[in-house]
């Protein structure tokens, strides 16, 4: 089997909905013909029978159009980059140019923004959307049957932050993604009664797979709900139509504060409305205890706690069926072999839910079907993130009585943010790249609602000094124009120097102490 499961969903299904967004409804039937239909224009405007693994870089509001153009790419054989709406204009160019997108494909006001883009470097831009009749109507020497698609096949590149400056491209292949969408239908028990309330964004594997092509490949519903806004959330999921909800920990914080803000009828209707879900997830970005038991005490629901990463889609989650333990991961989903090994010594702490030492620690290292095959056009990289075949994921996790506990990331330089992960060194680099400053440290200060507040101390240039309150004046718009949203700092300090040990290394520890935190998270763990 190869994702072309997902993209040939039984006749059967032809009349049930797939997806619904903003009071319309489609179809299965409707989502093949309409793929089938921006496939072949895709081929035909670019003179081919065949993608061939060309990328294909798209921009749009999550919805229907968005799951016509990703189905579409696929089924001309082509690679799917997805393009975040709320990025600038430089993150965008950033993965156009380092996916060496051959074609852009935008929707509405949102796709527009791809013009320019695709005019500057001459290659096509097609405007989507508007309807069936919104797509041209193929020629008759337009190819009439579609490539067929094969496991190993490239399908996507996601873009995820690391350790080095810019974010680099994850690759999954058709297989891998399948790979991952099995393994979470059989372990959620996702099935075809199921209606998903779909918040997330769709340039990520959180909002993109888990929350979009499982319930897709299992002939679920897929409910849109436009940008997040808690209120409209807590009055969806009481609705008594929706099943299944997926969120950051974040956004399960936004709601527990709508909820508290609440009128008294209002907090009853909501609670037993979500309490009465099959399915409420949390993910990408550790889910504090506090939330995981307020969220109990309100709703009777104990939310399910899974990990994952870009490159290996989800590796450990909290049984359906079982204990769901607070501020645990649970255990390697069917299909992902999951290991803990001590770095210094390579030592293998544990495999699967077997410890060789008591509570033991270690770096989370992963290998499977689902992993991704490789860096896009970075092979250094991509050889250095894996050991034996095994994946190293960075971060680091503890076994105890069977269930994995996150620890942290092993390096201080990346950063999640509202679930999004984010490099401290990406926005270091911009940050000196401007006239004022001299040198400057990214850290994460410690937040109860979004994991951790990007922060920066800046040390000015002596020359172009601006008074140490104007720092973040200058500097907070003019990041905000360059990167993304999530990206732009919420803590600034003006300083002399940065702390350094006695070779010069900026001491993160003692940078996060400038903003007046005590207690930094647990990054390092013992081993
Ligand atoms: C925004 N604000 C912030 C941040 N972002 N403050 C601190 N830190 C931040 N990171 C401020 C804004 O300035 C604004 O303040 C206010 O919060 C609301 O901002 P807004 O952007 O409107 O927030 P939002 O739209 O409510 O967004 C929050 C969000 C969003 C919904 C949690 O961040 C989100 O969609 N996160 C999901 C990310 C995700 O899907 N990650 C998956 C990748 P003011 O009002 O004062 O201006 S990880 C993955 O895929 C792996 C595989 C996995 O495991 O899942
Ligand atoms: P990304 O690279 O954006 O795919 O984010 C993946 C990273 O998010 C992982 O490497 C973890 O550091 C973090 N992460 C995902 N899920 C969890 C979780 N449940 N608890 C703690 N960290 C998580």
């Amino acid at each position: 089997m190869t994702t072309s499961t997902l993209l040939h969903p039984p006749s059967e299904w032809s009349a049930r909905v797939a997806v619904l967004q903003d009071g319309a409804s489609y179809t299965y039937g409707e989502l093949r013909t309409r793929s089938r239909l921006r496939a072949r224009q895709l081929l035909a405007s670019a003179g081919t029978a065949d993608l061939d693994g060309a990328r294909v870089g798209f921009l749009m509001a999550p919805g229907f159009e968005y799951v016509v153009t990703q189905w579409a790419i696929w089924r001309a054989r082509g690679i799917a980059v997805p393009l975040c709406p709320d990025h600038p204009g430089r993150e965008l160019e950033y993965v156009i140019d380092d996916a060496d997108c051959s074609v852009l494909v935008g929707a509405g006001e949102t796709g527009r923004r791809l013009e320019d883009p695709a005019r500057d470097r001459g290659i096509p831009f097609r405007s989507v959307g508007g309807g069936p009749e919104g797509e041209p109507a193929p020629r008759a020497s337009d190819a009439l049957s579609l490539p067929r698609l094969s496991a190993e096949r490239r399908a996507m590149i996601l873009y995820t932050s690391g350790t080095t400056g810019r974010p680099k491209g994850v690759v999954t292949t058709h297989g891998q993604i399948e790979a991952h969408i099995t393994s979470l239908i059989g372990a959620w028990q996702w099935e075809r009664n199921d209606r998903i309330l779909h918040v997330l964004p769709l340039h990520h594997t959180h909002g993109i797979v888990n929350a979009l092509c499982c319930p897709l490949y299992a002939g679920a519903t897929v409910e849109f709900s436009g940008s997040f806004d808690p209120v409209a959330t807590w009055d969806r999921l009481a609705s008594g139509e929706v099943s299944v909800f997926m969120a950051v920990p974040t956004i399960y914080a936004k709601l527990l504060h709508a909820w508290d803000e609440a009128r008294p009828r209002r907090r009853t209707k909501w609670s037993r409305g979500a309490g009465a879900l099959r399915l409420l997830v949390s993910g990408s970005a550790a889910l504090p205890v506090r939330v995981f038991e307020r969220w109990e005490e309100i709703t009777g629901h104990r939310l399910l706690e899974r990990y994952g990463m870009t490159e290996i889609g989800m590796g450990l989650s909290n049984p359906y069926d079982g204990e769901r333990r607070p501020g645990s991961v649970g255990q390697p989903l069917p299909g992902v072999e999951l290991r803990l090994v001590r770095p210094a010594t390579a030592r293998v702490l544990a495999e699967g839910v077997e410890a060789f030492e008591p509570d033991a620690s270690g770096e989370i290292q992963v290998r499977g079907p689902m992993v991704f095959s490789e860096y896009w056009r970075r092979p250094q990289e991509t050889e250095a993130a894996f050991v034996d075949g095994w994946f190293r994921t960075g971060d680091e996790a503890v076994l105890e009585d069977g269930y994995y506990r996150i620890l942290g990331r092993r390096s201080v330089d990346i950063l999640k943010s509202g679930g999004y992960k984010i490099s401290a060194v990406e926005i270091e680099e911009l940050l000196r790249s401007h006239p004022a400053v001299r040198d400057c440290a990214v850290v994460g200060l410690p937040d109860e609602d979004w994991g951790e507040r990007v922060a920066a101390a800046v040390v000015p240039e002596p020359d172009a000094s601006p008074p140490p309150d104007a720092i973040e004046a200058l500097l907070e718009p003019w990041v905000r124009e360059r990167l993304a949203r999530y990206k732009v700092p919420r803590a600034w300090r003006c300083v002399e120097d940065l702390p350094r040990n006695a070779m010069g290394k900026v001491q993160k520890p003692a940078v996060l102490a400038l903003f007046d935190v005590g207690a930094q998270p647990l990054r390092t763990p013992p081993g």
